[in-house]
């Protein structure tokens, strides 16, 4: 919708951005051909990964991101993805965790694609992670801090040899994250479905589906799903290191 006032609810601050989907401007991409890349969130910002929002168009493909380990996340439509010699059919919920220095491709026509993107740091003592390919579905979200109504997925496994996570929220209408959380770990957010009012640092946003929010190391967070159906964002973290 056109913006006739210049009013909008984004936000980029010095611990914390939110990105709402009326501003997102797509960008040339050396790694993506035929496809609308939105650089979300980068380190240009002052986050130290990148999250990417990619629509594959009708020959829509996107190749290995070099040094750097992505995960990929399939929001819509279905993906093909080519690893080595193995193709992997992902639908939506689909996803991936793709080592670093792992050359993949990555096609579907009108697919719609969340990525984070990190220097791995090693960790001595630890292998370097393998390909992973999951799916959202497959995975059981368990009660946080005991609350059945804020149920948390992990996508990938929760061991040092990861220097990532990627977890899937989901919150009742009226449930909350139990603190005002405050850490060094930095995240990556999208919200899928719902809405909400997220605390970041000590302004307070409605949010909801689209939206994308970045939240440096430290930034005082917290969460209230609001409305009558249930909030879902997923998130990216740095762990373990
Ligand atoms: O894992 C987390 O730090 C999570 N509880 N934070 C968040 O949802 N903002
Ligand atoms: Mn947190």
């Amino acid at each position: 919708m056109l913006s006739i006032f210049g009013s909008t609810r984004s936000v980029v601050a010095h611990n914390y951005a939110l990105l709402t989907p009326q501003g997102f401007v797509s960008s040339a991409h050396a790694s993506w051909s035929d496809a609308q890349v939105v650089v979300a969130i980068s380190p240009r910002m002052g986050a130290q990964f990148t999250q990417l929002l990619v629509t594959l168009g009708a020959h829509g493909r996107g190749s290995g991101t070099g040094a750097q380990q992505a995960f990929v996340l399939v929001l819509e439509g279905q993906a093909d993805l080519i690893v080595g010699e193995e193709l992997h059919r992902l639908a939506a919920g689909g996803y991936a965790y793709l080592p670093p220095d792992q050359p993949f491709e990555i096609s579907g026509a009108g697919a719609q694609l969340l990525l984070f993107q990190k220097p791995f740091v090693p960790l001595a003592g630890q292998a370097v992670p393998e390909l992973l390919v999951g799916s959202d579905h497959d995975v059981a979200g368990t009660p946080f801090l005991g609350d059945d109504a804020a149920l948390l997925k992990l996508l990938l496994p929760d061991v040092l040899a990861f220097d990532m996570a990627v977890n899937i929220f989901t919150f009742q209408p009226g449930a909350t994250l139990p603190i005002v959380e405050t850490h060094v770990m930095e995240h990556g957010l999208l919200m899928l479905q719902g809405q909400g009012i997220y605390r970041l640092g000590a302004d307070w946003h409605p949010v909801q589906a689209g939206d994308v929010i970045w939240m440096a190391p430290f930034c005082p967070q917290w969460f209230v799903a609001t409305g009558k159906t249930a909030a879902r964002y997923v998130y990216y973290k740095d762990v373990n290191r």
